[in-house]
């Protein structure tokens, strides 16, 4: 058989020899193209400019030459071959291991009924699963549950409400939010890759309007929306496998989606990688997120309500009226974030938009470590100073605290402070002269936003 296939391939070598290919290119572009052999002038059009053409002619000359010899060498060859693959086709299928056992692989043409019940004997229904039972420990934001010490994966049942809550937005207005368990941002989910969810979603808005969660940890159709809409007074229940490791945004995603997200239906659910980033000493959760509204109606006696309303017309403009961390203006001025120094401070950081990118910072310090896109299972980036987070993104920082003080949370974009997007953490500690030092007392400008 080596003999016939040896033949074959000095056959094919000839053929290829024989049909190469050459190629005849003109061209006035330059003598550089000129001086080449294969390249030759061609005409200039005042209309065209310099024209270049291309010749490609394809010789079989000698091809046919031996003919009758060469294609007996062929057929012989090709006869070969298929004989030899004939015999080891016959003897696949079994497998003697060293144990003596013998393992058969399904025969590539077994009918259909033996393939389905061998997919049916490895493939199980998330509902009859056999995982050990847990529920999830939700938070509310800046807070985070503690990390997942396990090594196994769990039935992990996260429930949420839906519901419709007035409440404060700015220091000025008040604004009926849609909720995800009374809270904007909805809570914070902490999972662990493999583990399945058990998400129960019920509908408590007494407004009729229907919602559902698209969780971006879901992998597969609307991230889970068409299985978990539910109207007023409903409730559904759908199983997710985790599979890959991150953290991740959930939002409502009822149509219009984004008067549902403009409304504050987003929260961050961490799915911990197998190897859980290195511990660090506080962990906190912030989103970022955009309202936009009318401006405020009068009452019948002629006063400015204290409540707004959402605006359409400012959000197709992307013309955010208000831009806050956590839900509200002041929510972290308020009640600040808290270290002490030399702690490492972790934030997982979330943008539910609807619209605006993040451009995310704290001042006076930079980011140690950043898991870029919460990208958990690459080497994080070092020294950062701002991160951007886009709508639907959201990204993990580390910042060692080695000088106490407070420290302020901004988007970047920085006239998005005017519009609330400001928080602290402060850090608690004896001064340290050695890295921070002046003769003269601090003296932060007036109505200074950034520097308390
Ligand atoms: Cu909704």
């Amino acid at each position: 058989m080596s003999a016939a296939i040896s033949t074959l391939f000095r056959a094919k070598a000839r053929y290829t020899i024989a049909t190469s290919t050459t190629s005849h290119i003109t061209s006035s572009r330059s003598s550089h193209f000129a001086s080449r052999p294969c390249f030759r002038a061609s005409t200039f059009s005042p209309k065209r400019g310099p024209q270049v053409s291309r010749y490609i002619t394809t010789s079989t000359k000698g091809a046919g030459n031996g003919s009758n010899a060469t294609w007996a060498k062929y057929i012989l060859a090709l006869s070969a071959t298929a004989g030899a693959s004939w015999y080891l086709y016959t003897q696949q299928g079994t497998l003697r291991l060293d144990s003596g056992k013998t393992f058969t692989h399904l025969h590539p043409l077994a009918p259909d009924d033996e393939v389905s019940l061998a997919n049916a004997q490895a493939i199980k229904s998330l509902e009859t699963l056999d995982l050990p039972e847990e529920s999830a420990i939700l938070t509310t934001a800046p807070n985070v549950p503690p990390p997942i010490t396990r090594d196994h994966p769990v039935l992990l049942n996260v429930d949420l409400t839906t519901t419709a809550k007035l409440e404060q937005l700015t220091n000025q207005y008040k604004y009926e939010k849609w909720t995800f368990n009374d809270t904007v941002p909805g809570p914070f989910i902490r999972a662990r890759v493999g583990d399945v969810v058990n998400l129960k979603i019920t509908n408590h808005d007494e407004s009729g309007m229907p919602h559902n969660i698209d969780c971006h940890a879901f992998l597969g159709p609307g991230g889970g929306a068409p299985l978990t809409t539910v109207g007023q007074g409903e409730t559904k229940s759908a199983r997710f496998k985790l599979q890959k490791p991150g953290l991740y945004v959930y939002h409502c995603a009822v149509g219009p989606v984004g008067v549902h997200i403009g409304n504050g239906m987003y929260g961050l659910m961490y799915v911990q990688p197998e190897k859980e980033l290195p511990a660090v000493d506080k962990e906190y959760y912030v989103m970022q997120s955009e309202f936009y509204h009318e401006p405020p109606e009068k009452d019948e006696n002629g006063q400015v309500k204290d409540t707004v309303e959402f605006s359409w017309s400012h959000a197709l403009r992307e013309a955010a009226d208000v831009v806050v961390f956590n839900g509200k203006e002041g929510a972290l001025t308020k009640t600040p974030l808290k270290a002490n120094l030399n702690e490492t401070v972790r934030i997982f950081f979330g943008n539910g938009g609807p619209n605006l990118t993040s451009s995310f910072h704290v001042i006076g310090s930079n980011f140690d470590k950043v898991y870029r896109d919460s990208d958990v299972l690459s080497p994080p980036g070092q020294c950062v100073q701002t991160v951007s987070v886009p709508p639907g993104g959201s990204t993990i920082v580390d910042m060692n605290m080695v000088i106490p003080g407070t420290y302020t949370l901004v988007d970047h974009a920085i006239f998005r402070l005017e519009k609330g997007a400001s928080g602290y953490l402060m850090v608690s500690g004896e001064p340290t002269p050695h890295l921070y030092h002046s003769n003269q007392a601090p003296m932060p400008c007036e109505g200074c936003k950034l520097h308390p």
